[in-house]
């Protein structure tokens, strides 16, 4: 029996565990570990399921290559060689796309080696989860604080009021603020005696758990929070503290959205949205954090845009308690150049660019529409979009008609079956991890580092098939990690030696040393369990990028589309709206093949009030119909759920995967029913929330 200690990869609140493992390398227990300065010991059930899920049979050990619909497993020299041979054979590297999935931003290969092949591929078909999440919060920081990975965070525990929308952390652990614990961290906002608010078109546990819960209309959170900035304004309660740009254009475009106006459209009683702003300008600190039910809606950015105005109007951007930037510590220079988007367009729908992608929303476009560009060859990594992307019945069919597709996944589910090439990264345990993409939202400073524990037994790490495939890209030859090093030396004009056992390492170890606190990969072996960097410390003016060095609170983009959601007011919302939900044993797409995770009350419902129910004369399933597709649903009542809105899981809808335990809970795929015609304007983040929607007896 051997221990060992590693973070959790499973889910941003990067908590540490604690495993045991038996002479054959077979995990015997997982527990939070203790000694973790950030989780002490706090754990979740699908962390606890972390060794089922590594050792996971149908997990894939050998890359496979498919003639036709047989699938033939082949050495690692053979599937890089077809893919160099199909990469050689590209004349136009526009006909490329790349999509990277939700788990390339907690692997160390997703962080480290995910530009270097956007970059080596020469494309700009460049898709993500992330415009399928949280773009409409790198669009809004990015023109607000000048670069898009500047997003502040609620300081939780200092905050004395808590205003939460769109998030459900009791399920979902936390997300663009990670926080081990999330939960216990929200009791103890009460215990100090501070509030906790949750907006939400359903009372989830996360709300049963606040002081008090707002039903808001699903797609309505820019008019709730416009309300509170116009109410802020009208009462003499902004109290700015740091240097910002637009105040007066706040205050004239918040003019119209009067408490009376917004209460129709988001069904929250005028007086609760006067008395909302001003507790929120009366506590001693407060924050107001929006997540994923504010970004995947039609005025995602600005929500988002939004919520941080009100943190700058309290006065509470930047200080301890309020919304704050944390300093992770792989953080680097980052260049001046003002923050745009829209630097070139996408073919088919003319759609901007951000943060150098294009929206996922239009990746079928691409591949389905002839002419010059058009998509004849995908890269997945980490990704399942026939699931995950709006629309995904109709990627399911645009995927059929690639000439290549290589799929970088354990697993042959719904989209890499497409693929012509799978290659599979090894186990967690095998592997390498620091969360370089997350503990840049921490909510306190933090730093751990968590060795491979078992052999690779003669398979590449995920980081070597990531650099292998850049190589190819490329053309060149020789060690990326090397010329990854070389060119940041010269860059800082430095000189160092990197210690590691992999260029992963090695690069880890430059990117801490030349770091804000200066550690090292020795310095993070030495702390198993962890290093505590303190609390969240002012940043401002310092981690500002905008040309003028202030915040802008009113940038002429985000203005633009005020007129949007003005004009939006005009039209009757629809009658019938879906949303989506999470379940705290489930993880998108790919964790229903555990059988201890799926089952009882993690199961693909249509979560719909009763008095729907009797109004639509409903019993136990319902046909959905939307835009795009219509789903035959089982239904749960349940009167947590606002009237006119119903709630549907994403992620399931099972098929043609090789998972032999989701098989069996396969579900419906909610977004046949979310419609990649339907996009947040300023980002190009894809609308799961607010869909249009018709529920009928079977
Ligand atoms: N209707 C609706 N749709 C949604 C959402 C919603 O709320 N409602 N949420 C959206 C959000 S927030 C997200 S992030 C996206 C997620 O969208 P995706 O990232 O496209 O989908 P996932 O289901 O996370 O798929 C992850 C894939 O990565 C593979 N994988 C797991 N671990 C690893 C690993 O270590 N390495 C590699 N290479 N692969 C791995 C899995 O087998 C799986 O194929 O879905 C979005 N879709
Ligand atoms: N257990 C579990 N944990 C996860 C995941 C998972 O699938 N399962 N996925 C991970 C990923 S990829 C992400 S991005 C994070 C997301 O983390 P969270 O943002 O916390 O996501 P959810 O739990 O889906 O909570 C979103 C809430 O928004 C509500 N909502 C829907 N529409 C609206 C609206 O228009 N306005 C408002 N105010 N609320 C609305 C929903 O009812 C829901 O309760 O979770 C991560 N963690
Ligand atoms: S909360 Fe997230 S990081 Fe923590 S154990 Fe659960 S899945 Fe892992
Ligand atoms: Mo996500």
């Amino acid at each position: 029996m051997t221990t060992v200690h590693r973070t959790c990869p499973l889910c941003e609140a990067v908590c540490g565990l604690t495993l045991t493992l038996d002479e054959g390398g077979n995990v015997t227990s997982v527990k939070g570990d203790k000694d973790d300065p950030f989780s002490k010991g706090f754990i979740c059930p699908k962390g606890a399921s972390l060794g089922r899920l590594d050792e996971d049979p149908d997990r894939l050990s050998k890359p496979l290559v498919r003639e036709g619909d047989q699938w033939r497993e082949v050495t690692w020299e053979e599937a890089f060689d077809t893919v160099a041979r199909a990469i050689a054979a590209v004349k136009d590297r526009q006909s490329i796309a790349v999509y990277l999935g939700n788990p390339s931003a907690h692997t160390m290969a997703g962080a480290l080696y995910g530009a270097p092949l956007i970059r080596a591929l020469g494309t700009r078909n460049v898709y993500s989860a992330s415009t399928a999440d949280q773009m409409p919060k790198h669009v809004a920081c990015g023109l607000m604080f000048g670069h898009p990975l500047r997003i502040p965070v609620p300081d939780l525990d200092r905050t004395g009021y808590l205003l939460m929308l769109g998030a459900n952390p009791l399920e979902s652990n936390g997300s663009l603020c990670t926080a081990p614990d999330f939960p216990g961290r929200l009791k103890a906002i009460r215990r100090r005696g501070g509030k906790v608010v949750v907006v939400d078109p359903r009372r989830t546990r996360t709300a049963a758990l606040a002081d008090e819960h707002v039903f808001v209309r699903p797609g309505a959170d820019a008019y709730l929070l416009f309300g509170l900035v116009h109410t802020l304004f009208a009462e003499g309660l902004t109290a700015v503290s740091c240097e910002v740009n637009g105040l007066e254009e706040v205050r004239q475009a918040a003019r119209h959205f009067t408490p009376e106006v917004v209460a129709r459209r988001t069904g929250v009683p005028e007086e609760t949205i006067v008395r909302l702003a001003r507790e929120l300008a009366a506590a001693p600190s407060a924050a107001v954090y929006a997540r994923i039910g504010t970004c995947t809606q039609e005025f995602g950015t600005l929500a988002q845009w939004l919520v941080d105005v009100l943190n700058t109007l309290t006065g509470n951007l930047d200080r301890p308690g309020g919304a704050m930037f944390p300093m992770p510590a792989t953080e680097t220079p980052r260049s001046r150049r003002p923050y745009t988007t829209g630097r070139w367009k996408s073919r088919v729908r003319g759609l901007p660019e951000a943060n150098g992608e294009l929206p996922v929303a239009t990746l079928a476009d691409e591949i389905e529409t002839p002419g010059e560009g058009q998509v004849r060859f995908l890269v997945t990594v980490a990704g399942n979009p026939v699931l995950s992307a709006p629309n995904g019945a109709r990627l399911d069919e645009a995927f059929e008609q690639l000439d290549f597709m290589v799929s970088v996944d354990p697993y042959l589910n719904e989209t890499t079956r497409h693929a012509t090439v799978i290659l599979p990264p090894p186990r967690v345990l095998q592997s390498g991890h620091y969360d370089f993409a997350l503990l840049g939202f921490a909510v306190r400073n933090y730093a751990r580092y968590s060795p491979p524990i078992l052999p690779l037994d003669g398979r590449p790490s995920e980081s070597e098939i990531m650099a292998r495939l850049t190589m190819i890209a490329s053309g060149l030859e020789g060690d990326l990690d090397e010329f990854i090093i070389d060119q940041t030396l010269q860059k800082a004009g430095v000189e160092l030696q990197f210690d590691g056992e992999t260029g992963a390492e090695r690069r880890l170890d430059m990117m801490l040393r030349l770091g804000p606190y200066e550690l090292s990969l020795a310095k993070l072996r030495e702390n198993p369990h962890g290093l505590d960097l303190g609390p969240l410390e002012p940043r401002l003016p310092g981690a500002l990028h905008t040309a003028s060095g202030r915040v802008e609170l009113a940038p002429a983009q985000l203005l633009e589309d005020v007129e949007r959601l003005r004009e939006r007011l005009e039209h009757a919302p629809p009658e019938m709206v879906l949303i989506g939900r999470r379940h705290l044993r489930s993880n998108n797409s790919w964790m229903h093949n555990v059988s201890t995770l799926v089952g009882g009350s993690n199961r693909c419902t249509l979560q719909i009030n009763p008095a729907d129910v009797a109004r639509l004369g409903l019993d136990g399933e319902a046909v959905v119909t939307s835009a795009t597709g219509r789903l035959t649903v089982t239904l749960e009542p349940t009167d947590t759920i606002m009237q006119g809105v119903v709630s549907l899981p994403h992620g399931w809808g099972h098929a043609g995967s090789a998972q032999a335990v989701a098989a069996e809970h396969p579900g419906v795929s909610a977004n046949t029913l979310t419609d990649d015609a339907a996009i947040d304007v300023p980002s190009g983040n894809a609308v799961f929330n607010g869909v249009p929607v018709t529920v009928e007896a079977v």
